[in-house]
């Protein structure tokens, strides 16, 4: 894979993943394979979120007055909203702004929702699309104009612990989730220069493509009480005082989709996690002109068995040439592939083929333990594709002593850490010497002193080129 990116828009195309033919310039068309990882990725973070956050839905346009009510929000937005000026030929007299982020849509209804302190707190979250009209260059999944699949959270509570608390609660629920498939991450809090617009802080969660660029694949901020002042979203206390709540949001994009498809694929294709695989396991029959109506009938069988026992299985009894199809599911990311011939029914054998070993195997084929089996097969690729992502992305964390050294391991790419002061000065120095961005404090360390500045620093701080 030396071309990563030219790697990512051939296999989006071959696996009709998304179609990037759409006339509008960072929106484009998700395909029935891509659709179909989407809705089982969906599936795993709402099967996460509905725990103790309720489901809601809010309408895509915001009027241009609450959009602009949080000052330091509009400001951090303004280059990037697209705007609706009129209805049909009418021009509105307020213009609406298509949501590049739901805060502004969200909490004037809080604060009509909100009543007591024995509501709160309140957890919900919505799946939508958004836009933004970014202008750093745009690629498919990784920076869109349309996010087609913004899963967004806003959580509501009494006091600072609570909002804090929270942050913790969903840095664990996106860790889960992304173990879940398979995708290495290392959690930063972002320098105040490029927290988002009015958050206290944010905490950020980057992956590592390929190509040794960080993507951050998901967000957590803490709101304080910014947008409960703004929006004037108060409680009544135990003691029937008016106070302003406490806020947090987080959120994640089609980039989970594009960290999936990139970290674990090769130069054959797709390597799908079993999780949000559209088809886990496919049985390629093996035909001669003898035995073959009992090799599909056997085929059959076993595919009706998988299914009714909830593995998504496909049988591939195409007239094709049995290689034909290996190279297809192959590409496709298949995990798990069932080969299976006259000789193997005799002998109750089949072979397997695991996508993410490629190593091919003749098994043993009992009716009876046979879900076990394959079962067991496809929590052992998910391990697998799991720590072979981990070991890659921990041997690219490397640690720099001193500016000079930063440079000269980022010629690798990948992600340096540091000792680092946190100030802001400083951290544009850092910035411009190296040329990468600081992505964030990362944890504390034992007393050294800031690789720039000399002063004391407490806390490792990572460099890496971004997308
Ligand atoms: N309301 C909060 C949650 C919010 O909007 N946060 S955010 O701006 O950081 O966006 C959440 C996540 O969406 C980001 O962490 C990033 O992974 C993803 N994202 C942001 N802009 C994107 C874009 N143009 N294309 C794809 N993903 C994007
Ligand atoms: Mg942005
Ligand atoms: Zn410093």
């Amino acid at each position: 894979m030396s071309n990563f990116s030219e790697w990512f828009h051939n296999i989006l195309e071959e696996a009709e993943i998304i179609d990037t033919r759409y006339p509008i310039k960072g929106m484009h068309v998700w395909q029935p394979q891509g659709f179909k990882i989407r809705k089982y990725a969906l599936k795993l973070l709402r099967e996460l979120l509905d725990d103790d956050h309720e489901e809601v839905l809010f309408p895509l346009l915001i009027p241009e007055d609450e959009l602009a009510k949080e000052a330091i929000h509009v400001k951090g937005f303004e280059e990037e909203v697209y705007w609706i000026t009129h209805g049909g030929l009418t021009p509105l007299n307020k213009k609406l702004a298509l949501r590049p982020t739901s805060e502004t849509a969200m909490y004037p209804i809080f604060k009509l929702w909100v009543r007591s302190h024995s509501d709160l707190p309140l957890k919900f979250y919505q799946v939508v699309n958004t836009f933004r009209y970014e202008t750093k260059h745009t690629r498919p999944l990784i920076r869109v104009r349309e996010i087609t699949t913004f899963k967004e959270a806003h959580t509501i509570h009494v006091d600072s612990q609570g909002a804090q608390d929270q942050v913790q609660d969903a840095i664990e629920i996106y860790r889960s989730f992304f173990d879940q498939v398979g995708i290495p991450y290392i959690v930063t809090r972002r320098p105040d220069w490029d927290k988002f617009p009015g958050a206290d802080y944010t905490m950020a969660f980057d992956t590592l493509l390929p190509d040794g660029k960080t993507l951050q694949i998901g967000t957590v901020h803490n709101l304080g009480q910014t947008f409960a002042r703004t929006f004037d979203i108060t409680y009544e206390t135990a003691e029937g005082e008016h106070q302003h709540v406490y806020q947090t949001c987080y959120g994640l994009s089609d980039r989970v989709i594009a960290s999936i498809i990139g970290i674990h694929g090769d130069s054959s294709g797709l390597i799908l996690p079993p999780s949000v695989a559209p088809y886990q396991v496919v049985i390629v029959p093996v035909l001669f002109k003898k035995g073959a109506q009992e090799v599909i009938e056997f085929c059959s069988q076993l595919h009706d068995k998988l299914k009714k026992n909830g593995i998504r299985v496909h049988f591939d009894d195409r007239d094709l040439r049995a290689g034909k199809k290996y190279y297809e599911w192959e590409m496709r990311g298949v995990p798990l592939r069932l080969e299976i011939g006259p000789r193997d029914i005799e002998n109750k054998k089949m072979m397997t083929l695991r996508r993410d070993t490629m190593e091919k195997e003749s098994c043993d084929y009992q009716d009876e333990t046979i879900i076990n089996d394959i079962n067991e097969i496809l929590t052992d690729i998910t391990q697998n594709l799991k720590n072979k992502a981990w070991q890659k992305f921990n041997e690219n964390i490397r640690p720099a002593k001193s500016l000079e050294q930063a440079k000269e391991l980022m010629q690798n790419r990948g992600i340096i850490s540091f000792n680092w002061c946190g100030g802001e000065t400083c951290g544009k120095e850092i910035e411009e010497f190296v040329q990468v961005d600081i992505l964030g404090l990362h944890q504390e360390s034992s007393d050294e002193k800031c690789i720039n500045c000399g002063a004391p620093s407490k806390t490792i701080a990572l460099l890496a080129k971004t997308y």
